[in-house]
Order: structure tokens, then sequence, then C-alpha cells
């Protein structure tokens, strides 16, 4: 059986699609191969001793786990050297980290959330590795603001999940294609080409432990859902929730769904829950590649104007319908 790897892929798309140049086609081959590394450390786990605390926070004021630094270290010197790079950004560092001056620069950004989900690392569940990749604007150093660009601007974007099996998902603007790792190999193997999202499921995540929080359209529209057959939607809706964003929205390209991280009065301080350059930016343009949505409730995320390298937001995104239904729902 012949099989398409993601460097032929990615020739692909470079040679006869014109899609991308080479040096970004470089950029996403070192990244997805220091995800096989962050799978290799994340699968072995205890045994590695890499459960648990670092004993630091990070910018967040989150408790970095042993994973999290493990996984953005990873990523900065795996990235560092090809000279294909102006800067790099991280959930897990407070400001840009820049090329060391032994290293030739390139044009690009790359913006990560190393390890998403660290909270399932103990308890062994799915986590994963977000990525996204600008160009860095001609004529400005690589410092915060050339980063805040809206996520159109992003010229590739995706993520690896490692669960079962270690996926990664990626767009570079012609559609979201799944590669799926062999192991043995260690190549990745284009499993999931074009992958489409279903316009309407009956599946929602959202954590409805705060549910006493939302705002008003959110609560209308989860109270819908609840009723199920006996309600107006007139049918009945499961929920999923994994509290790691990457395996959510894996489930969602795989077979539909809505996953929400609405606003609400308890996070409304701080803008939201995700990240939006290291969160809801890749995971929009992978969505909305992939024929669904994704919106703040008020305005599509893509085209949110950054304020800050680490700006929280709140993301509503998945199958188009349901989307749709809840940002109309908050415009009334
Ligand atoms: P961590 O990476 O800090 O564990 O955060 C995970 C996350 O940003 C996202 O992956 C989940 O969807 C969400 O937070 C889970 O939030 P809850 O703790 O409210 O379930």
């Amino acid at each position: 059986m012949s099989r398409v790897t993601l460097t032929q892929f990615l020739i692909e798309q470079q040679r006869n699609q014109k899609m991308i140049p080479a040096d970004l086609r470089l950029l996403i081959e070192v990244v997805a191969r220091a995800v096989k590394t962050i799978s290799v450390h994340v699968g072995k786990g205890a045994v590695a001793g890499l459960l648990g605390n670092a004993g630091t926070d990070n910018v967040q004021g989150e408790a970095q786990k042993k994973l999290d630094v493990v996984a953005n270290e990873v990523l900065l010197h795996a990235n560092e050297w090809g000279g294909h790079l102006a800067a790099m950004a991280s959930e897990e560092l407070d400001d840009p980290s820049y090329i060391p001056k032994t290293y030739p620069k390139g044009e690009y950004l790359l913006v990560f959330d190393p390890l998403d989900g660290s909270s399932n690392i103990d308890v062994n569940i799915s986590v994963g590795t977000i990525f996204s990749v600008l160009r860095c604007p001609a004529n400005m150093e690589p410092t915060e603001e050339a980063f805040l660009q809206t996520g159109r601007r992003q010229v590739a974007a995706g993520y690896a999940v490692y669960g079962p099996s270690t996926m990664l998902v990626l767009t570079v603007g012609t559609g979201t294609h799944g590669f799926t790792l062999d192991r043995e190999f260690g190549s990745w193997v284009l499993t999931h080409g074009d992958i489409r999202i279903p316009e309407d499921t009956k599946e929602f995540a959202i954590n409805a432990s705060r549910s006493r929080f939302w705002e008003p359209p959110v609560q209308r529209y989860i109270a819908e859902l609840q009723q199920g057959a006996d309600g107006p939607r007139g049918q009945d809706f499961n929920m999923r929730w994994v509290a790691s964003m990457v395996a959510d929205v894996h489930r969602i390209l795989a077979r539909g769904g809505i996953f929400l991280y609405p606003l609400d009065e308890k996070n409304r301080p701080r803008g939201g829950h995700l990240r939006l350059l290291y969160e809801a930016n890749p995971m929009a343009m992978v969505v909305e590649q992939a024929g669904g949505a994704a919106s703040t409730g008020r305005e599509p995320v893509l085209d949110l104007v950054p304020q800050g390298l680490h700006q929280r937001v709140p993301v509503i995104l998945g199958s188009r319908h349901e989307v749709e239904r809840v940002v109309a729902y908050h415009a009334e």
C-alpha cells in the first residue's frame, strides 16, 4: 500500500499547489519532529519521572508540570537553529524567545502551547501541543508587537494530540489534514485527508460546573440542549468534556460537535479562559479550514486584533450550524 508521508504532502503543497514556500515547509517539518520527541516523553510518563509539578509557575500564574517545561524546551531548541524563524512565543514564557545571535534568522514567527491540557498528565489522559505560524511584518523587529496579528494572518496552524495514537493535525490554508505517527518507522502518515466537520451535531462540550456564572445566551443554549427531545430542539444531545482542548477539538473534527469556553462572570476580568494566540487562533483556523466555525459569541475568533501576547478570549467552535445558533442567541 502506498503511503503519503508528511514530507511528501508538504512537498506536494510546495511544488504543485504553490501554497507554501520551502522555508515554511522546513519549519513545519521541524515542528513535527519536535512533536515526535514530546510524544516520546509523554509516553514514558512515570517511568521517566516526568509526572507531577516542576515547582515553578508560568506567566499565567499556573503551576508548571514537569512535562510543560520539557515540551517547551524541546520546541525552543528544535526551532532556534534552522534559520527560518525571527522569534518564538510560548504560553510558558513571559516574553518572546529570540533567535540566538549565533544562528541565522528567518521571516516567520512560531507561537505554541507546548503542552495543552496539562492537568491531565498525571491521570494519563490525552494532552497535546498547539502551534501557529505568522509572518513577521516587513521592517519590524520580532518584538511582542510583531505577534499581535489577527488569526486570519496565520500561514499555518495545527496541533498534535498524544492519545492512544499520536496524531498531527495541520492546515496551511488548503483544508485540514490529519497524520498519524507510525512509531516503528518514525514517520507521519496521512491518514485523514481533507477533514470535514459535520454541520450538525448531537454532542456538546462545556465545563458545566461553571453554569451559574454563564451569560444568558449560553444559559439558554445549554438549557435547550439539556431538555433534549422534550425541549425546543426536539432531539437528545450528549455531553463530553476532556479538559484538554486538543482532545475535545480532535473529537469534533472526527465526528462533529460544539465546544464552548464562554465568557462568564468569573473569567470576565481576564477576558475569558483560553489564550487567543496559543489556543483560540490556531484551533479556529484548523476548524474553519475543516468547514466548521469559531466565534467568541460576538465575532469570529480569527478577526480579533490581539492586544497582548497572553490575551484570553471566549471560544465557541465546531459544527457550523450550532455555532451560528449560539452567535444568534448572543445577538438577541
Ligand atoms: P491547562 O493546559 O492549563 O491544563 O489548561 C487546559 C485548557 O486551557 C484547555 O485545554 C481546556 O479545554 C481547559 O483549559 C479546561 O478548563 P477547565 O479546567 O475549566 O476544565
